[in-house]
This record gives C-alpha cells, structure tokens and sequence, in this order.
C-alpha cells in the first residue's frame, strides 16, 4: 500500500507516543506503601484473600508459614464436610474441623464454612436415605453444624454444586434433590436460623461464564430467592480453571450480574492449571475481575502450594512445591496492590423472632426465650434458657405448640410432639452455672408461633 503523506507524518509520533509509555512504566517506582502479603494486600480494598487448609498438613512447618503470613481467610478442604462432621447419624465429630477453626482464629484469620448441603461426600447413612426421613436428617444437620459454630463462621457455603453441568439448566439429580426442589431453600432457612450472624452463599463450579446454561439457572435461582425473601447473601464461584474451562472473558460480567442481584460475590476455591507467564496472566484477569465490583468480597484459592493440590499435576496454585512463590503470585499481588472499589458493607437481615418468659420457682430460676425462624410450611426454634443468679442443676421448659408438629430436636429430651410440650435437660447440658445459657432446638411443620417458653429450675 502507498503510504500517504498523512500516514507517514502520524508514525514517528505513534512511535514517540508509545516510547514515552514504554519508558514510564520501565522507571516507575513500586508504591512506597504497596503491601508484601496477599492478606494485606486485599484488606487495602476492604476485602480478604483465602485459601483452604487441610488439617493433616498443619504440622508441616512450611506450609503454616507461608498460611500464617499470606491469607486472612481460611476454607477447611474436606474437614466441615458432611462425612466428615456427622459420620453417624446425630453423632457429630469436629476433630479436625475445629483444628483448622482454632488455628485460623488464634491468627486473626476468618473462616469459610465449607459445606452443610451437597449431594457428594456424604456419610453411608445420609446416602442411603431418602424422601422426609432425608430432608429431616439434612436440615438436622445443617442446624447443628451451623448452631456448633455460631458465631465464628464468616460465610457458609449452605448449599454446594446443586446444578447440572451442560445445557438442560437444570437442577442435579440428586437423592438431595428427590426430597423437593424446596430443598435449598429449606437449608437456608435453617442455617440463618442456626447462625444469624454468617453470610449464606450458594457455591458452585461451571458458573463462571455468562452464557452457560448453568450459571443462568444459578442467577435464576438467586433472583427468585431474592424476591421472596428466602435469606442468601452470597454466591460462591469456585473458579477451577483449565485450558478445557478457562477463564471466560465475560467472567466479570457474571460476577457483576450476580452482585446486581443484591448479593456478595465471592470466588471461593480459585485455582488455574498452567505455569509461568500465561498462569500470572489468567490469575491476574481473575483478580482485576473481583476488584472491579464492588460486592466481590475477598478471593479463596484451592489450597497453598502446587503439591497440596486437587490437581497438583496442573500446579495451579501460587507457591511450587517448594513453597516458593512463581510468578502467578506475584501477578496476583501486583493486581491487589493496584486496589479497586471497596466491597460494600452490608448487614445480614434476618427473619428471627425473639420472645422472653420467666418463670423461676427454682433457686435461683432460669429464664428461656425462642428464636423462631418461620418459613411457609414450617420452622427451626432455638429455644436458649438462661440460668438466674444460681448455677442449674437441670431445668425443664414447657412450650406450647397449637398449630404445628415437632418433627425432630436436638439436646433435650420432649414429652410429645404438638399441645404442651415439655422439654428437659440431656445429661450434657443440665449444669449451668449463674447468669450462663445452653440451647436446645427442633424443627417441625405448620406454625411456631405462641411458643410461649417457660423455665423451672431443678
Ligand atoms: O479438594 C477436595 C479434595 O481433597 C477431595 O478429595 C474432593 C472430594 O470431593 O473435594 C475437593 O474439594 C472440592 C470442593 O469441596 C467442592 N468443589 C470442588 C473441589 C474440588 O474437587
């Protein structure tokens, strides 16, 4: 092509233009206050950088080093799973699940509750059950896990990989599932019940591309439970990147439009196979994507170095085997440092009433009060008594059901089902020393209303 006498005077200033940008971004210092850790790094922009933890590794010294001074939220890998906190039915065991709780808070950390629902990694006994009997047995769970670490779980991921891969949109079949399509909803219900104070998400995989039929169907689900006021604060994507999924280059609009729905946004087990600058590069597209909207609350990768994990023959993860940091680290500090819109601060609503009677003819009396989570068909009921100015040897609390059924509880024993019930102390929880509380709980269906608690003092 003959150059025109216009487009040769535009080259030397294109090159000139482009020198000048080139040779800015070579001298430009590092921001003097640019933070060296990932925690730090996100908490500049309100937010936090996770990683799940497997109790097994904590005493690898390696590992907990670079824990300890990189991440500010941790997601225990395996160990709140259902087959892992109830092995048995009622029998609950958090051996491990606390080790990683009390490890991550005795550093200042928060946790990731990880997860109450799912179709997989359930115990023999969940597997085997079916229709009322399961529906009953999950929501019992999701109670007494949920209750068990009220107050110290910043979100729980309530329900995990409820979808179907490919296009039906549709949920997955599951025996989950087979109990009514109420059934996440129903957990919900019962986690907020059980922890008032913890973000509710729904968390999945393949729901990072806005076209997908099946990230559609999530954003359908979140909507709909949005305009019925069902409680959901959050929705996880679990990013598991590779060169069959890789990062869809619309994965920040997913993020937005789910946040668009009044929802935070959390990416909770990011990890992306490859290696060296393509790797940084990926991570770094992933990071910019959360910082850009406002409510993408923090970023979890699936574990800390590339031999901890799931597809460690991937390396996908920001330190080698080694516990050196590669370059997909460094990208992913870069891009925190560079900041963004602070993730907006919000409140969790919730739908819990609280009423209080007293009745002491005990020594020193107690008190009992209900917090009542009422959803159409039926209800969780926390019932907390409170010792007077004299420790408990044991109490009894009478409520009255009028227009409901209990249909499962939990530490305390129980005269009947509906009418006036009475409720007394199991052999754990009868000693309550002066102005000290236990709880006990139930669910059933029709209305909880008019409980109405009563506490004598034995
Ligand atoms: O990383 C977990 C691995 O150790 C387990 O063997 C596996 C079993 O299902 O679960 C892995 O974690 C999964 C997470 O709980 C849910 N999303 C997919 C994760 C990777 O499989």
């Amino acid at each position: 092509m003959k150059l025109t006498s216009r487009s040769v005077a535009l080259v030397p200033l294109v090159a000139t233009a482009a020198a000048v940008v080139v040779g800015a971004t070579l001298i430009a210092p590092a921001p003097a206050n640019a933070a060296t850790t990932l925690g730090a790094a996100a908490q500049q922009s309100g937010r936090y950088f996770g990683t799940a933890v497997a109790a097994n590794k904590l005493s690898d010294s390696t590992y907990t080093g670079i824990l300890n001074r990189e991440f500010d939220m941790v997601t225990a890998e395996n160990e709140m799973k259902i087959d892992a906190t109830e092995p048995n039915q009622n029998q609950f065991s958090y051996g491990n699940a606390d080790r990683i709780v009390n490890h991550a808070r005795n550093q200042g950390k928060r946790v990731r509750g990880h997860t109450l629902a799912w179709h997989s990694q359930q115990p023999g006994w969940m597997q085997n059950m079916s229709g009322t009997a399961l529906r009953n047995a999950m929501l019992n769970h999701v109670t007494q896990v949920a209750t068990y670490y009220r107050g110290k779980i910043y979100a729980w991921d309530v329900v995990n990989e409820a979808f179907a891969d490919g296009s039906s949109g549709a949920r997955r079949d599951s025996n989950l599932q087979r109990t009514g399509n109420d059934w996440i909803e129903a957990a919900f219900r019962a986690a907020r019940a059980a922890d008032p104070g913890a973000k509710l998400c729904y968390n999945d995989y393949n729901t990072d591309d806005w076209t997908h039929a099946k990230t559609q169907a999530v954003y359908r689900m979140v909507q709909d439970f949005k305009s019925r006021g069902v409680p959901i604060d959050c929705v996880g994507l679990q990013s598991h990147f590779n060169p069959q999924s890789p990062v869809p280059s619309n994965y920040q609009t997913t993020l937005q439009n789910f946040a668009n729905l009044g929802v935070d946004v959390q990416i909770t087990e990011l990890d992306i196979e490859g290696s060296g600058s393509a790797q940084a590069s990926n991570y770094d597209r992933v990071t910019r994507a959360c910082l850009a909207v406002s409510r993408c609350t923090g970023i979890t990768v699936w574990g800390i170095r590339d031999t901890d994990s799931w597809r460690a023959s991937g390396t996908p993860l920001l330190f080698d085997g080694n516990g050196n940091k590669k370059a997909a680290y460094n990208s992913v500090l870069d891009a925190l440092n560079a900041g963004g819109p602070g993730p907006t601060t919000t409140t969790t609503t919730t739908t819990t009433t609280t009423t209080t009677t007293t009745n002491n003819p005990g020594p020193g009396g107690c008190t009992a009060s209900v917090s009542l989570n009422q959803w159409g068909e039926g209800f969780v009921a926390t019932i907390k008594v409170t010792a007077g100015s004299s420790a408990l040897r044991g109490w009894t609390v009478t409520t009255t059901l009028s227009n409901g059924t209990v249909t499962n509880s939990w530490s305390a024993n129980r005269s009947g089902n509906s009418g006036t019930i009475n409720w007394s102390n199991v052999d754990y929880n009868g000693s309550v020393a002066a102005g000290q509380s236990t709880e006990f709980g139930f669910q059933g269906t029709g209305s909880g209303s008019g409980l109405n608690p009563s506490c004598t003092a034995s």
